[in-house]
């Protein structure tokens, strides 16, 4: 009925519900955005000799906002991100990693698996764990506790954080900042480190700095468009 309705701008809202601030773009500007963001995510690389020169607080909490625009299962938004910037928690974190990397080197991967790492110049020496002036964990809510102390389900959760954890590297490459996607794996020592409740699964480790100055990546080429849309 009209009267259980609200009216916005001569819009009769149903309730629960806002006009979406939509922006429709001409097609010139449309392109223009595009070819713009192309360009810049092109010199997205993952970085692992990181200069520890500090960042900026407030920018980390925007990317951090960002990420936290992500869309997510039933809104459930089932993510929270560790910022470790103290010295001896990196410190704890880069000699937990290095423990569980050198049983990766040494006999947990295959041997394809070594190898196709041959090209990355990787080993489980992680310094950038303690250079990188933050690093972030972002954790995977497997569930979440109500207000009443009861556990309430979340939906998705893989895709949600995988999602959030993609804008939170775009935009941390917006506002200039280098990042790796760094998986140490197990990765349940990270869990008890930063003391987080049991809800909270680590998902990925995410160092963010500076390069160093001569900083160098390896040589790769990314699949052109013919290679992606199909
Ligand atoms: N976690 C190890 C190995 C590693 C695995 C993949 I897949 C990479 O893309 C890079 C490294 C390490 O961090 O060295």
């Amino acid at each position: 009925m009209l009267h259980d309705h609200s009216r916005k701008n001569g819009i009769v809202l149903k309730p629960g519900f806002s006009p979406l601030d939509h922006q429709r773009l001409a097609p010139d500007e449309m392109q223009r955005r595009a070819q713009a963001l192309l360009l810049e995510c092109q010199r997205r690389r993952s970085v692992r000799h990181f200069s520890s020169e500090p960042i900026p607080a407030s920018v980390l909490d925007d990317c951090i906002r960002i990420a936290g625009t992500a869309p997510s299962g039933a809104h459930k938004e089932p993510w929270t991100f560790a910022v470790i910037t103290d010295p001896e928690t990196k410190g704890a974190i880069r000699k937990a990693a290095e423990e569980e990397e050198r049983e990766n080197y040494s006999g947990r991967m295959n041997e394809e698996w070594i190898k196709d790492l041959e090209r990355l110049g990787t080993d489980a020496e992680k310094p950038f764990l303690e250079h990188a002036p933050a690093l972030i964990v972002v954790m995977r809510h497997a569930w979440q506790v109500g207000a009443g102390g009861e556990r309430e389900q979340c939906y998705y959760t893989q895709e949600s954080v995988g999602i959030a954890s993609g804008f939170l590297l775009m935009a941390l490459h917006h506002a200039g900042l280098a990042t790796l996607t760094h998986t140490p794996s197990p990765m349940g020592f990270l869990a008890k480190l930063l003391g987080r409740p049991a809800n909270e699964k680590p998902y990925l480790l995410i160092p963010v700095g500076y390069p160093v100055d001569d900083c160098q990546v390896p040589d790769l080429n990314r699949k052109p468009l013919n290679q992606l849309k199909v």
